[in-house]
């Protein structure tokens, strides 16, 4: 017996050390240790030993199993860490690598121009308001002037959701909102998207972006409109531009004007970019009529303000160039790159 367990001593030491892969390791463990293990049915037949001779051999028996356990343990330790670092080599990370460089998004032209615009607006003094895309026909036509059978509704295709509820046409409702909501005076801009029935060509879009401003508080005159924005035409096209004020009509308005500035690219000769006119229209504006301060709550007879209104895509066009407003929806990189 001493002899068997010398023999699974030396067979199960060799074997273990030889062995490279934590399976057969596995498997080793098993066919000596195990339940049905060699180790385990020698033990079985101690039973027939001797007093004198069993605690010899039963030490001895401990020993090889712990021999055996030692060298499987060692081996074992090895290969898990060969493995270990077979892995690590593997997913070594080269943190000298240069990276790949990431693409820096920037402001889409239209946002340049609107927070220049509202940047001139601001240090004059005005507030920015917003209001709902989605308008109730009374905000957008209504209360300005425009009743249900008015001509100037035609002209403007609107996108209806029910009979009362639209798509703004233009910025003027969030005025109607700030006009009935605020204490006076008022000093807003209200920029922001608009949406017309248009089809879609180099000048036309269903949806496009307004600027509209105004001014109310006791005593504000035509003077305060055209020194105003005259002011801003300075700002936004340089000191010396040349404005003049046109005769308009607006139902919302009274007296009504457009502005023009003395075209930036002939300086009044006539060329291409004013269409040989010499001028260039940069908004309408007008005193807001008296109906429109009534249907807010504003009593005309002691208040009054003036309001404009600009479409800033024709703005952005004209100053770089763009002869297709598509161009500013589609958002193509190769052309918003370039601003
Ligand atoms: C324009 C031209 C003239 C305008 C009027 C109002 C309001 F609500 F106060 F009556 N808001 N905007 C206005 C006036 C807009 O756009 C070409």
């Amino acid at each position: 017996m001493k002899d068997t367990l010398e023999r699974i001593r030396t067979c199960a030491k060799e074997l273990a050390d030889s062995c490279s892969e934590l399976k057969t390791l596995d498997d080793i463990r098993v066919r000596f240790l195990g339940k049905k293990g060699e180790l385990t049915s020698v033990l079985r037949g101690m039973g027939a030993l001797s007093a004198d001779e069993r605690p010899i051999i039963g030490a001895l028996a401990n020993e090889v199993r712990a021999d055996i356990e030692n060298a499987i343990s060692t081996k074992k330790k090895m290969l898990s860490d060969a493995a270990a670092q077979i892995k690590l080599k593997a997913e070594k990370i080269d943190v000298t690598m240069p990276g790949k460089a990431k693409k820096l998004g920037k402001k889409h032209p239209l946002t340049q121009v609107l927070d220049e615009i509202k940047d001139i607006f601001i240090g004059m003094g005005f507030q920015i308001a917003s209001g709902p895309e989605v308008e109730y026909d009374s905000y957008n036509f209504e209360k300005l002037n425009m009743p249900k059978d008015h001509p100037a509704r035609d002209t403007q295709d609107t996108f209806y959701i029910t009979e009362n509820i639209l798509l703004r046409t233009q910025t003027s409702p969030v005025q109607v909102r700030v006009m009935e909501n605020s204490t006076l005076p008022i000093k807003i801009i209200a920029p922001g998207r608009v949406y017309r029935s248009d089809e879609v060509d180099a000048t036309h879009s269903p949806l496009f972006h307004q600027i509209e401003g105004l001014v109310i508080d006791r005593n504000i005159r035509m003077s305060d409109l055209k020194g105003t924005l005259d002011l801003f035409a300075k700002r936004l096209y340089g000191k010396d531009t040349v404005t003049r004020f046109r005769p308009h009509h607006f139902s919302f308005t009274e007296p009504s004007a457009e502005m023009d500035i003395c075209c930036f690219s002939c300086g009044g000769k006539g060329c291409r970019l004013c269409k040989g006119e010499g001028w260039i229209e940069i908004l309408g504006a007008g005193m807001v009529h008296p109906k429109v301060l009534r249907n807010c709550n504003i009593d005309p007879d002691v208040y009054s303000g003036f309001a404009f209104g600009m479409g800033l895509e024709r703005i952005v066009m004209r100053r770089y160039n763009i002869n297709d407003l598509r161009l500013l929806f589609e958002n193509d990189q190769r052309f918003l790159n370039q601003f």
